[in-house]
């Protein structure tokens, strides 16, 4: 069984998103998705709308996604990736090369991102209103 591994917040979770958990599944037979803890959206400077376990329920219910576990710190990945015998690391190309180094646990995958959607925008479109 080949096991993929993605990490994020996946907040007000949109099409982009589905985009990518979609197109990682594409590459295994299992996705592990890293799910950023509120704790740590502090420290990635990002306060997410909805809570960890509300986001969690909701990445859970995604057909592509097998498994949801959490994502406390920077340096988990290659503890990660052992431990759930991943095969490939697959991120969005805004990330392209930040996780080169991972390339010595497993593959390492940069997606184009869905262009024209963020949860930023999102929230800004909508205080706008
Ligand atoms: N994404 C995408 N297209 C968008 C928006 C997001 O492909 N329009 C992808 C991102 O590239 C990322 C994933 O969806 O791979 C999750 O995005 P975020 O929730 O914004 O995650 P981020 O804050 O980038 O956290 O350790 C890695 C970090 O936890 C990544």
């Amino acid at each position: 069984m080949k096991k993929i591994i993605t990490y994020g917040t996946f907040d007000l979770l949109h099409y982009g998103h589905v985009n990518i958990l979609e197109r990682a599944k594409e590459l295994g037979d299992y996705l592990v998705v890293g799910l950023s803890t509120d704790e740590f959206n502090n420290l990635k400077n990002k306060s997410s709308f909805f809570p960890y376990e509300h986001r969690k329920r909701i990445l859970e219910s995604i057909k592509f996604v097998d498994e949801v576990i959490g994502e406390q710190n920077w340096e988990q990945k290659i503890k990660d990736i052992l431990k759930h015998d991943i095969d490939t690391f697959v991120m969005g190309d805004d990330w392209k090369g930040k996780f080169d180094y991972l390339s010595d646990y497993c593959k390492v995958v940069y997606l184009p991102r869905t262009q024209g959607i963020s949860s930023t925008l999102i929230k800004e479109h909508l205080a706008s209103k």
